[in-house]
């Protein structure tokens, strides 16, 4: 069980496209319960491979309730074979983007090809928060964050406000005094 850091915006490396796995072997699946102990540590319910720093076409998601048992699902190369025409609004937030969130438009379901933990090629109709939660990720594969979904106006507003909150925390941090007000 290993934590990775998680990168944060504007970090170029969220912005590079991922490329396929080639085989889903034990290093890969080393990989995806890492993923899976960070998302679940910070918590989230979904996380893609460049989010850890690994330009790889892999993501992890669990949509489960707290009080259910996990339900993790773990999806290499992942293709859209069809979406739905109807649309649905969702308020999203990214671990990328720490506490910063929006809605974001996104079709309601999607019909998903990929590989899974062991490798096999699987299908899977998505709707809710699945949908949006696999676009969400798909998206990560491409280098774009739901930020780039929106206005350039917001987009901006929610990263400056980002950086703000970070020089602050950085500042609290270095200064003992603010840091016992934070804890
Ligand atoms: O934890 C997450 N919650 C979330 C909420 C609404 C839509 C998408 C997400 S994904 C996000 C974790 C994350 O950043 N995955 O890339
Ligand atoms: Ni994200």
């Amino acid at each position: 069980m290993a934590i990775r850091p998680i990168l944060t915006a504007p970090d170029p490396r969220l912005k590079v496209v991922s490329r396929p796995v080639e085989t889903v072997d034990d290093d890969l699946r080393r990989l995806m319960r890492d993923m899976l102990d960070t998302m679940y540590a910070a918590p989230g319910v979904g996380l893609a491979a460049i989010q850890v720093g690994e330009p790889l076409r892999v993501i992890v998601i669990d949509v489960s309730d707290d009080d259910e048992k996990q339900d993790p699902l773990y999806l290499v190369n992942p293709e859209i074979l069809s979406a739905s025409e109807e649309m649905r609004v969702y308020e999203e937030g990214c671990l990328s983007l720490p506490e910063q969130f929006a809605e974001v438009e996104r079709p309601a379901r999607v019909h998903v090809r990929y590989l899974d933990y062991d490798g096999a090629e699987r299908e899977l109709h998505a709707e809710g928060l699945l949908a949006t939660c696999i676009q969400h990720e798909m998206d990560h594969l491409e280098g774009i964050l739901f930020v780039d979904h929106l206005s350039a106006l917001k987009r901006k507003m929610i990263l400056r406000r980002l950086l703000k909150a970070r020089k602050s925390g950085q500042k609290a941090e270095k200064n003992p005094e603010r840091r016992r007000h934070i804890a």
